[in-house]
């Protein structure tokens, strides 16, 4: 089967497909039928979660939702009645997971073909344009696809490396018609990305037994406080407990702007003044944590000091505080790193990465850059995973990355048209 025809199977043709793979259409339409039965007859749980939700995609909107998950908290009658409860309610969360789950995957590639459609525009239109005027693959073609794929940040390793790689697959393939050659792009796009990587979508490693603490780095405006807000909500509904830390202490309003983001999304956030010293707070952070029996914990932190060496300098002595609380934590140091500065994003990684040990990227601002290629250099030349990726400023558009579903929002208009073919 072609890539295209897979990767429209996998998004385009997306109910089909969930239902199909999981083998369990059926369950899956019962499970929508009870659930509709169930909101009919009690207003009070999951179409709470809905409103939250609804409420939180209006920032004007000033409601603060903490109260349901203290609710929650507070049920802990030791009575084996409640040990019958606890399990049915497991069996009624995982249910609703597995809904959740069919609608977070339809969701996915409507979010990356959106939030991709300023790369896709450009890059769809060069490479389109590049096609109708080469009618044969040669030596020409490939040169000016190499442009192409440098203008898009992909990055000159990853390009060279992509190019081989397409030019090997052209002559095994005996491909002499340039417009194939787009569908191998899309596909070779993924192999290189993934390299020897089982294709898994990497997302945060969580504490086992207890607090999970993730730590959120990077230099000033790249979108740090706005990521933990947006994970904050992804957790949240994921039934997790957050507890969010107000670490950035020396940028004016800071510490408010988190704060606004407590309150959109219904998480407590530690403070203390500003100026006060971040590790401190951190160490605030982690023992109301712990004393709340929270999830996890979200620590932002300054993008900017006096100077670089103060700010590394800071950031390792709160990586140490973390340390020294939490053994094995931070569990997670998530660099965040804006797609539209383009190829200095690897040199602020470079740095970032001697302070905090880096685990993960989460790359911000990809619907604002035409210039979504970045991905792939990040990817390339760091060889650390790209975890996240910001589609826009709303509170939902924290996506975990799908290299799949990366390319499908690259070629969605290609893939789209070759149906038609
Ligand atoms: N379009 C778009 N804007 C984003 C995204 N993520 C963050 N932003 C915007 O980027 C700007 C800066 O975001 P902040 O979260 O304040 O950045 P920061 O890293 O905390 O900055 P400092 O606190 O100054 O270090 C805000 O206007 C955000 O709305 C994204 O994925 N897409
Ligand atoms: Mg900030």
């Amino acid at each position: 089967m072609g890539f295209f025809k897979k990767l429209k199977k996998k998004f385009v043709k997306e109910d089909e497909h969930v239902q199909e793979d999981s083998g369990k259409k059926e369950d899956v339409d019962n499970l929508e039928e009870d659930q509709t039965e169930e909101e009919d007859q009690d207003l009070s749980t999951s179409t709470e979660e809905e409103e939250v939700q609804e409420d939180v995609n209006e920032p004007a909107s000033e409601v603060v939702v903490e109260e349901p998950s203290k609710e929650e908290e507070v049920v802990e009658p030791d009575t084996t009645e409640y040990v019958q409860d606890e399990q049915e309610e497991q069996e009624e969360q995982e249910e609703v997971e597995e809904v959740e789950e069919v609608e977070e995957k339809e969701s996915i590639s409507t979010k990356f073909k959106k939030g991709l459609a300023k790369t896709r525009n450009s890059f769809a239109t060069k490479v389109n344009d590049l096609v109708a005027r080469y009618r044969t693959v040669d030596e020409d073609f490939f040169e000016e696809l190499e442009e192409i794929l440098i203008s898009a940040d992909v990055g000159v390793n990853t390009v060279m490396h992509l190019i081989d790689e397409l030019k090997m697959e052209v002559k095994r393939r005996n491909i002499k018609d340039t417009r194939e050659v787009r569908e191998v792009i899309s596909e070779k796009l993924v192999d290189i990305y993934y390299g020897d990587d089982d294709e898994e979508i990497e997302e945060i490693t969580f504490n086992q037994d207890g607090l999970t603490v993730l730590l959120f780095v990077g230099v000033n405006g790249v979108g740090k406080t706005t990521t933990i807000g947006k994970m904050a909500h992804r957790l949240k509904q994921q039934g997790k407990n957050v507890v969010m830390a107000a670490g950035d202490t020396f940028r004016a309003g800071a510490i408010e702007q988190l704060e606004v983001w407590g309150e959109r999304v219904g998480v407590p956030v530690i403070r203390h003044s500003e100026g006060s010293d971040p590790a401190a707070v951190i160490y605030d952070g982690i023992q109301s944590a712990k004393s709340k029996g929270a999830d996890v914990l979200l620590c932002d932190t300054a993008g900017r000091l006096q100077n670089k060496v103060n700010l590394m300098n800071e950031l390792s002595k709160v990586k140490r505080v973390i340390e020294r609380e939490i053994p094995g934590a931070p569990h997670e140091s998530l660099l965040v790193l804006d797609a539209t500065t383009g190829q200095n994003a690897l040199s602020q990684a470079k740095t970032f990465s001697e302070a905090t040990n880096v685990s993960g990227i989460v790359l911000t601002k990809l619907d604002g850059t035409a210039k979504g290629g970045i991905v792939m250099a990040i990817r390339n030349e760091l060889d650390i995973p790209v975890k996240f990726v910001g589609l826009g400023e709303k509170v939902t558009d924290l996506q975990s990355f799908d290299a799949h579903a990366f390319v499908y929002g690259l070629f969605a208009d290609m893939l789209e048209e070759s149906e038609q073919e």
